[in-house]
C-alpha cells in the first residue's frame, strides 16, 4: 500500500522540479507542441515568460468580504440540459460522483460528501471573463493538490484534464493543478454552489481567465500529453480559437 505522505512529497517535489524549469517549462504547453502559426508563437512565450515570472507559486490577491460583488454575472451554460444532470440535481446531488482517474495510483469516484469531509480552503477572489467583465466572490472547496495526493499521481503525469457534463473540457499542467489556490469549489459566498455558477462542484483555477474555472465538473484524469485529446490544442476554447493558457 503507497504511503499517501510520500506520494505527496513525490508529487510537491514534482511541482518545485516545474517551477524550477522556469522558461524551460514552456515546453508543457500544447501549442509548442505543433507550432502553426505566429500566434501559436505568441502564446507559447506568454505561457513561457508567465511561468518564469510566477515560478515561485505566488498566491493571487484575496480580498475581505465587504469586497463580494453583489452581482455576479452568470455566463453561457447556466442549467445544464442533460437528464443524468438534472436527475442528480432534483436530489441535491446526493447520487453525484466525481471519477477521479487515468495516471494515477488509487482512481476512485468521489460523492459531494466525500469531498467536503476533506480540508477546506476558501479564498475571495477577483474572476477575470474573456468578454469583458469581472467580478469578486468567496470561493470554498477542497484543493486539488490534496485531491491529487489523494488518488496520488504517478510519476509520468504531466496534465490534468476535467470534463464538464455540458461537454466542455480543459487541461491544466501540474504547475497550476498544484497551484494553492487551484480548489474544486461547492460553495459559493458562503452557501451551496448554485446551479447556474456550476454546482455542485466547480473548477476556481485563479492564475487565469474565467473560461479555465470549469464548471459543472463530472471527470478528473491525469494524463501524460494532450495532444491526442479531439484536435490536440488542449481544451475545447482552444479549439474555437482562444488561447490554451489564459494567465492574468
Ligand atoms: N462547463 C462550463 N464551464 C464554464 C463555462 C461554461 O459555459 N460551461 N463558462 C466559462 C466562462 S467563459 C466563464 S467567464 C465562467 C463563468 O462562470 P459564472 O457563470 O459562474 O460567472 O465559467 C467558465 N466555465
Ligand atoms: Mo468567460
Amino acid at each position: 500500500m503507497p504511503d499517501p505522505l510520500l506520494s505527496r512529497r513525490r508529487l510537491l517535489a514534482g511541482a518545485s522540479t516545474l517551477a524550477g524549469a522556469g522558461l524551460l517549462g514552456g515546453c508543457e504547453a500544447p501549442v509548442l507542441g505543433r507550432l502553426t502559426s505566429p500566434y501559436d508563437l505568441s502564446n507559447g512565450l506568454t505561457f513561457a515568460v508567465q511561468r518564469w515570472l510566477l515560478r515561485g507559486q505566488p498566491l493571487v490577491r484575496e480580498f475581505g468580504p465587504e469586497a463580494i460583488s453583489r452581482v455576479f454575472p452568470t455566463i453561457n451554460t447556466t442549467d445544464p440540459d442533460n437528464s443524468d444532470y438534472r436527475r442528480s440535481k432534483a436530489q441535491a446531488f446526493a447520487d453525484w460522483r466525481l471519477p477521479v482517474g487515468g495516471l494515477v495510483e488509487r482512481p476512485g469516484a468521489f460523492s459531494l460528501a466525500e469531498l467536503k469531509a476533506m480540508p477546506a480552503r476558501t479564498q475571495i477572489t477577483l474572476h477575470a471573463c474573456e468578454q469583458g467583465w469581472s467580478a469578486i466572490a468567496g470561493w470554498t472547496g477542497v484543493q486539488l493538490p490534496h485531491l491529487l495526493a489523494h488518488v496520488g499521481l504517478k510519476a509520468e503525469a504531466r496534465f490534468i484534464v476535467m470534463r464538464s457534463v455540458d461537454g466542455w473540457w480543459d487541461s491544466y499542467d501540474l504547475f497550476d493543478a498544484l497551484h494553492p489556490q487551484t480548489i474544486l469549489a461547492y460553495g459559493m459566498n458562503g452557501a451551496d454552489l448554485p446551479v447556474a455558477h456550476g454546482a455542485p462542484v466547480r473548477l476556481r483555477v485563479e492564475r487565469q481567465l474565467g473560461y479555465k474555472s470549469l464548471k459543472y465538473l463530472s471527470q478528473i484524469e491525469a494524463v501524460d500529453r494532450v495532444d491526442g485529446l479531439d484536435q490536440g490544442r488542449g481544451s475545447m476554447v482552444a479549439e474555437l480559437g482562444f488561447p490554451w493558457y489564459a494567465g492574468i
